[in-house]
């Protein structure tokens, strides 16, 4: 297994359209695992192709508190969506920010597993949120376009910033500590 870099805004690859997995074998499992992999190091509850620089429609998930519920979901769909909430939201691509998003609380979704099986699942709380969140990743769209311009650009000035910084001061420690996740976020247990 590998650890793959994650893509950071304002990086333009985060915004290509991701194109449907035609194609399940071995390459797809390794490359899953990797995801797997890399999201539980991060660590985040989430990923999508897209943020590994792999523009096909792939999600991987855990938003178990035990962190054993690993989740894959190819060329997956929205099929109902249901009552809307505003909660706090971060991304592994948009390091040590969090803002609130409104999204569905209930979505039914389809899509395949890493075999190609065909299922539908209900899912609510923090899975529905970081579902959408996701399919939102392979739409290129992020999770800062829903702020205004100006908040937008304040990110993109900082994480910039943090940018120069870390390539400047390569292997001194960290000035400060890295943001944690809100614990309250949109009443989801991260
Ligand atoms: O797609 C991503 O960037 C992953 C993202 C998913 C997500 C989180 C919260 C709401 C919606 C979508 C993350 O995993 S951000 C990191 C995070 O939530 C976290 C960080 C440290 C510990 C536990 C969770
Ligand atoms: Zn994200």
């Amino acid at each position: 297994m590998a650890l793959l870099p994650i893509l950071e805004f304002p990086d333009p690859r985060l915004r290509t359209r991701a194109r449907p997995v035609q194609t399940f074998d071995a390459t797809l499992e390794q490359l899953v695992a990797d995801m797997l992999q890399t999201m539980y190091a991060a660590p985040g509850v989430g990923l999508a192709g897209t943020q590994v620089d792999v523009h096909r429609q792939i999600i991987v998930m855990d938003t178990s508190v035990e962190k054993n519920d690993p989740q894959v979901y190819i060329n997956a769909e929205i099929l109902e969506r249901e009552g809307s909430e505003v909660g706090e939201e971060g991304c592994l691509s948009v390091p040590n920010v969090f803002e609130p998003v409104k999204r569905a609380t209930r979505v039914r979704a389809r899509a395949q597993g890493v075999r190609g099986q065909l299922f539908e699942r209900e899912l609510t709380g923090l899975a529905a949120v970081c579902l959408q969140h996701e399919l939102d990743h392979l739409a290129g769209k992020l999770f800062v376009d829903y702020l205004s311009m100006l908040k937008r650009e304040r990110i993109r000035r900082k994480l910039e910033k943090e940018r120069r910084e870390r390539a400047s001061g390569a292997g001194k420690p960290a000035a400060k500590p890295a943001a944690q996740p809100p614990a309250h976020a949109a009443g989801r247990v991260i």
